[in-house]
């Protein structure tokens, strides 16, 4: 793994939140083993592994029922070891994938099969060399005729220029992290204002309300200026919002956080048990498990 890899929490706090039976961890990722699942020669990081096993463990320890496994960049468009899991899950798993347009209708057949119901399209040029807008509309017209949708992954300060394109993807879309907002710009300044305006327009447009701990500048435990921005969204969309852990959490710098500890955030941003319950198992089931 890189140097400065920071591995996922060894003993995470039990959560004092209970969430409501059948939740879902909506986004979370495996990582090899590299041993049996190699990771990709273009990728930009090493993670340490991850494997199924102990996805499969944490989601039992925090009181969870189902994972969404969101395939990470460092396996590139090779998803065998998304494709693996998805399989060891027995039904509570389902996945998003990472495709190029030289994917075959049987490969997509094959993943569709093993619990697969998305494509992740990625504009983190940190994470990922670009991909023209062109190759994942063709993707995304695929892809529609499976009934599966797509994820993407940007930040707040892309979204203006992405908008013309976001409104031609054919199926559902799913933004990661609430478009990754600058918190100390508040919730009302136009970056974030811009992507709620882009779910009032289009209600096709989902949200992930995960990552307080990449997006807080405040930090752990209760990552409080974050909540603002998820609750916002709760809010205004209770149907098209997601939740996940972001097991086990890649580049992280700042720290490494204890997922109890994020757990324990669900009550702050969805505040009521009928919010947490729509947040955590209606609309995942919904949009995954349909
Ligand atoms: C996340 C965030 C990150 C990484 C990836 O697929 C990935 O490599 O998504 C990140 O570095 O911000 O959602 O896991």
């Amino acid at each position: 793994m890189d140097p400065d890899w920071l591995p996922y929490h060894p003993n995470p706090s039990v959560p004092t939140f209970v969430p409501p039976p059948g939740a879902v961890d909506a986004h979370c990722h495996v990582f090899g083993p590299a041993v049996q699942f190699p990771f990709a020669p273009e990728r930009k990081y090493t993670p340490c592994d991850a494997s199924k096993d102990q996805l499969f463990a944490l989601r039992d320890f925090l009181g969870f029922e189902r994972n969404v496994i969101v395939q990470a960049t460092c396996h590139g468009k090779d998803n065998r070891a998304l494709v693996d899991a998805l399989r060891a899950a027995g039904g509570r798993a389902r996945g998003v994938a990472s495709v190029g347009p030289d994917v075959t209708d049987a490969d997509l057949a094959e993943m569709d099969e093993a619990g697969v119901r998305g494509v992740r399209f990625n504009f983190v040029k940190r994470l990922v060399d670009a991909t023209p807008k062109d190759v994942f509309l063709g993707i995304a017209e695929r892809i529609k005729a499976l009934g599966w949708h797509v994820v993407v992954y940007f930040e707040a300060p892309d979204l203006e220029d992405l908008i013309p394109f976001l409104k031609r993807i054919p199926t559902p879309i799913v933004v990661d992290h609430m478009g990754r907002p600058d918190v100390a710009k508040g919730v009302d300044h136009p970056d974030f204002q811009r992507f709620i305006g882009l779910m009032d327009q289009v209600e096709t447009v989902w949200s992930k309300v995960s990552c307080p701990e990449r997006l807080s500048l405040e930090g752990p435990p209760t990552y409080g200026d974050v909540a603002p921005f998820a609750r916002a969204l709760v809010d205004r969309f209770p149907d098209r919002v997601l939740w996940g852990t972001d097991w086990p959490h890649p580049n992280m710098k700042s720290h490494m956080p204890d997922d109890g500890h994020l757990v324990d955030v669900i009550p702050n941003i969805a505040t009521d048990a009928q919010k947490q319950k729509a947040l955590l198992v209606d609309n995942p089931m919904r949009l995954y498990w349909k």
